[in-house]
């Protein structure tokens, strides 16, 4: 059982596609073990991108990650990360094949709709940037442990 830091990024916030993708993640089986709604800071920004702070684009990355809200969304499944990546598809929309959230809503590569983490190393140190313990629940438990007994 993985889980997974998921944001819906500002530019879906404003185009009113948050509730549309966090449809996709439930209809795949993710199950939610934190959700909230939150204004990232320019810090938190540097935290999370940190590999991306010193390239040229990072100036306007910030900007438009600190540019309205997100919702930040930590997901648990088998393959949590795997299986949200492939749903995300690539960077570019352009380049993200149909079928996929980057491929079926945009056309950028900056404005692309959504994050996940990229590896367990990445999700191990995105989530507490994001979720405080008490902000978690255990999803191994009860219906949503039901749901995947047998994998
Ligand atoms: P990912 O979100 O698909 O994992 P990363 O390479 O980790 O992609 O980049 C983080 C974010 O930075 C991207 O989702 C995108 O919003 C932005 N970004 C990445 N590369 C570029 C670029 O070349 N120009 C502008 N923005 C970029």
């Amino acid at each position: 059982m993985q889980r997974t830091l998921v944001l819906i990024k500002p530019d879906a916030m404003k185009r009113r596609l948050a509730g549309r993708i966090l449809t996709r993640l439930e209809d795949k089986g993710l199950a939610l073990v934190g959700l909230k709604i939150m204004q990232v800071t320019p810090d938190l920004a540097k935290q999370h991108y940190a590999e991306h702070v010193a390239k040229p684009f990072y100036p306007e990355l910030e900007e438009f990650i600190t540019s309205g809200p997100v919702v930040a969304i930590c997901l648990e499944g088998p393959e949590a990360i795997t299986v949200t990546r492939g749903m995300m598809g690539k960077t570019n929309g352009r380049e993200s094949a149909p079928g996929t959230i980057r491929g079926d809503f945009g056309m950028s590569r900056q404005l692309n709709l959504i994050h996940g983490s990229d590896s367990p190393e990445a999700s191990d140190r995105e989530i507490p940037l994001y979720f405080s313990d008490e902000e978690l629940v255990g999803s191994t438990d009860g219906m949503v442990g039901t749901f995947f007994a047998g994998d």
